[in-house]
């Protein structure tokens, strides 16, 4: 880890409830830096109201609950006693930056209550939660000197690491080191760091409890979860500001949450970005665009979006159309809507440097002085167009500029806008970037807390492609107020997904890079950036028959489904290696669409809480395994889609030989197949064992074994499961025609089951799927609940329904999975149904009235 370097612990002391604290030691360098006090001139009130605050002659450290499972720690010199730095912040929300609850004083601290804080002389800081679990303690002082600082946290051996966004490499992240700066990485392997984004977020699990820390500095940052000693972890900086937020679980899912509240969930995007999107760097001409489309449509590949890239452009000059070959754009536009298909352009940042020539962002951008600057002139640097200019993004005023550029686009009824190369990209090596010293001038919002002042690249770059997404965003609300914008960023930091969806930028057509997908993607999500995906089929070189196929098979359990390709690699399109192949792609596409309602119930449920669409197994069963330990470390191609369906792809996809599935202890049902699992027998083992570790009662369940063919992806789904799906559509936009299937997997109806296997519920959320009308109860919500009586009878609870949205549906299919029929009849408000026998179980179909329903099974 390239650390800054450290090292000045300036000796202290002082003990909260002491006013006068003494004058210390001062290292020369420091010294030299720090006017001097005259001595006993310093001193601290120690408690605050809503925690503490000690100075000493170097530094003073700032602790605040936010809430009673929320602190922010802040530490700065002390230049004098009442001088505070900028309190301010692109991540976390205003509010809650400045939420401030009351605490109670302890001797060397306070507690709140969930968490005690206490304090040592040094500055040391140990959290621990109110039972006395210790769960951070700073190892060492903070080694503050003039090239930056260090935070050295205790790290015990069962201490585990996730976050910091999309880094390649395994989902826990212990025992390696990541620098943060975002950084345009064609082809980046599992060991290139840093890559595209930088999320200084991280969650750190030990013994079953899990702690959040939220690193707010936009510097190059390093974190370093043990890879120099595995006692300690660190976290660092060159410059800017020591700011960091603890958010206390111990519920790893409490922690997401948390972090959602800190810097805002990712937000609903429209139904169609859910389906799936085809992309090619580039399909140009526009025949070829409408090719495409017609291809989809004939050989029934259910698509919702087609993106264009770059040659679109005139001159690759961002906001252009090439009028050479794509004479009529509004016209194709249109051509594709007619077939219920979204069009999504990219859109650079970078504004060619092309005076005179009636380049409007040129033109307007120079009127209104929207650029960086070097040495006094706009910066030029060159990307596709050549010399290009570079958006101040960081100035409200610009991104209300860059965002008016999208007027025509939006009036050609494009859809969708695509931010690459915003880290920013530059073809100047080998910063791949501007220069450090490029000027950026800051001017947001008041409540944001930044002062107008003017800002060094090495402080903005790696929120320079956060702003541009959010310039995009802003323009698109501003130009369709009641449409949901949809916009695909590549860079961005910590909050980002308040303004944008993400990808994992350029991967390889590899076997290996297909298995990186699902750590990045769950990565992700940790840090907040629930609508993500990845290059289907690999964006450099080109996949063969069999990884093509799978990768898609996957991807159609990923948030955003997204097939592209770069230039000069083979054609990627569902169809292209022949009909038994593309029925295999068909074949989970088709699923995909199938359980939309799923989907966007899921992802409704991630716009207010937080939680993401793609889950790890520690987070919906952070207690699966006898030590604590995440279970996703022993099941490394695993993962939950929404919060009942776990995908389960070999760790090694290219392996045909059979592989381990873990499945977390309890009832699970095949999706496929609908045979019952059933798991519970690994958590009483294992509870025992815990219990009382000589008792070896009951062997531990081994885990599954499983050997699909190409064409098989295992699913599971838990017991108590109800997941709504639909019929088939070749478009989000196409009205279903049938019922809304509820697919209820039977809890367990014995008494010895646990509490979770009992429970039976799912819920179901929907609306118009692009505009804001949610906003005002233009949706539908149910919360539906089922039972199973002893003699096996299965009923099924659907509530009032919340909110006056009117749904395509007339008729709920109730399917019952691992149901044994008594009678084949169903019962809803006094009317008799036959049930008929469907492929995974029994099925009747009711009207939907509207109303509060029950409908009983036997
Ligand atoms: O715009 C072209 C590509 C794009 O297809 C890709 O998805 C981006 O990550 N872009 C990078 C620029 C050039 C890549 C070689």
């Amino acid at each position: 880890m390239l650390a800054p370097t450290p090292a000045i612990s300036a000796p202290r002391l002082s003990i909260l409830g002491l006013t006068a604290l003494l004058v210390c030691a001062l290292p020369a360098a420091l010294a030299a830096q720090t006017p001097a006090p005259p001595p006993q001139a310093v001193s601290s009130s120690a408690h605050t109201p809503t925690g503490l605050l000690l100075s000493d002659t170097t530094l003073t450290l700032r602790v605040d609950a936010l809430r009673p499972d929320v602190l922010r720690v802040r530490l700065y010199p002390t230049t004098h006693p009442t001088q505070t730095p900028e309190d301010a912040s692109w991540a976390v929300l205003p509010a809650a930056r400045t939420a401030r609850i009351p605490v109670t004083p302890e001797p060397t601290g306070f507690s709140t209550t969930s968490l005690r804080v206490s304090v040592t002389p040094d500055l040391r800081l140990t959290v621990s939660d109110l039972a006395g679990h210790i769960l951070q303690s700073d190892a060492l002082p903070v080694a503050w000197s003039p090239d930056g600082f260090t935070v050295t946290k205790a790290k015990s051996p069962v201490d585990h690491f996730f976050g910091l966004g999309d880094k390649p490499g395994p989902l826990d992240r212990t025992g390696e080191a990541f620098t943060l700066w975002n950084t345009d990485s064609f082809g980046w392997q599992e060991s290139t760091d840093p890559i595209y984004k930088s999320i200084p977020f991280f969650l750190e699990m030990h013994d079953g409890r899990t702690l959040g820390v939220l690193f707010d500095n936009t510097y190059r940052t390093f974190f370093d979860f043990g890879r120099q000693r595995p006692d300690r972890y660190t976290f660092s900086a060159p410059a800017g500001p020591l700011d960091y937020y603890i958010l206390y679980g111990p519920d790893p899912k409490h922690v997401v949450e948390t972090y959602a509240w800190l810097t805002g969930p990712t937000p609903l995007p429209p139904l169609w970005a859910f389906g799936y999107q085809q992309s090619r760097y580039s399909y140009t001409p526009s025949a070829q665009v409408e090719d495409i489309a017609a291809r989809l449509r004939a050989d029934k590949i259910p698509a919702d979006g087609i993106w264009l890239d770059i040659d679109y452009q005139y001159k690759y000059r961002p906001f252009t159309v090439d009028p050479a070959t794509f004479p009529d754009f509004p016209g194709m536009v249109h051509t594709l809507a007619a077939e219920h298909l979204h069009t999504i352009v990219i859109a650079d940042l970078h504004i060619a440097d092309a005076p005179n020539q009636h380049y409007t962002p040129y033109d307007t951008g120079i009127a209104g002085d929207q650029f960086v600057k070097l040495h006094g002139q706009n910066y030029i640097g060159p990307v596709w167009p050549g010399p290009s200019l570079f958006p101040d993004f960081t100035r409200q005023q610009t991104r209300t500029w860059f965002g008016s550029l999208y007027k025509d686009f939006v009036a050609d009824g494009v859809s969708g806008f695509w931010d690459d190369m915003n880290e920013p990209a530059v073809f100047t090596y080998p910063s791949k970037t501007m220069p450090n010293d490029v000027v950026h001038r800051i001017d947001e919002p008041a409540d944001e807390g930044f002062a107008p002042r003017t800002a060094l690249h090495s402080e903005i770059h790696n929120v320079y492609g956060m702003e541009n997404s959010r310039a995009t965003q802003e323009g698109l609300l501003t130009l369709q107020p009641n449409l949901r914008p949809f916009v695909l960023t590549r860079a961005s930091y910590a909050g980002g997904q308040r303004y944008a969806a993400t990808w994992t930028g350029d991967n390889l057509s590899t076997w290996n890079h297909l298995r990186m997908t699902t750590p990045q993607l769950l990565n992700l999500g940790l840090s907040g950036f629930s609508l993500s995906g990845a290059d289907v089929g690999g964006f450099g070189g080109s996949p063969s028959p069999g990884l093509l196929t799978k990768w898609l098979m996957l991807a159609a359990f990923q948030p955003i489904d997204r097939d592209h390709a770069a230039k000069g690699t083979r054609p990627h399109e569902p169809w292209v290696d022949g009909p038994a192949q593309e029925d295999i792609r068909r074949r989970y596409i088709n699923e995909r669409y199938r359980l939309l309602p799923y989907l966007y119930t899921t992802a409704e449920q991630t716009s207010r809480t937080g939680i993401p669409i793609l889950r790890p197994l520690f987070l919906e069963a952070p207690h699966a395994t006898a030590d604590n330990h995440p279970l996703d470390d022993d099941a490394p191609g695993e993962f939950f889609f929404g919060p009942s369906l776990l995908v389960a792809e070999s760790p090694l996809p290219d392996d045909i030989a059979p592989y381990e599935v873990h499945l977390p202890p309890g009832i699970w049902y095949d999706y496929w197949t609908g045979a019952k699992l059933d798991r519970r027998q690994t958590l009483t083992t294992r509870d025992l064992e815990i219990k009382n570790p000589t008792a070896n009662a009951t062997p531990t369940l081994p885990p599954l074994m499983v050997h699909p063919a190409l064409a098989d992806l295992p699913l599971y789904v838990r017991a108590g499961a109800i997941l709504p799906m639909q019929p088939l559509v070749q478009s989000t936009e196409e009205k279903p025609a049938g019922p809304l299937t509820l697919r209820v997997y039977l809890p367990a109806a014995d008494a010895t089951a646990s509490t979770s296997s009992n429970d039976c519920s799912g819920d179901l959320y929907a609306d118009d799927g692009l505009t804001f009308n949610f906003r005002h109860g233009d949706y539908l919500r149910l919360h539906i609940t089922c039972t199973v009586a002893p003699d096996g009878a299965l009923t099924v609870h659907i509530p009032q329904r919340e909110g006056t949205f009117r749904p395509w549906w007339t008729q709920y299919r109730i399917e019952a999975v691992g149901f044994t029929p008594h009678t084949s009849k169903a019962t809803t408000n006094g009317h008799i149904t036959a049930l008929d026998r469907t492929p995974l179980g029994w099925a009747a179909t009711v009207p939907d009235t509207t109303q509060p329903q029950t409908i009983t099974l036997q």
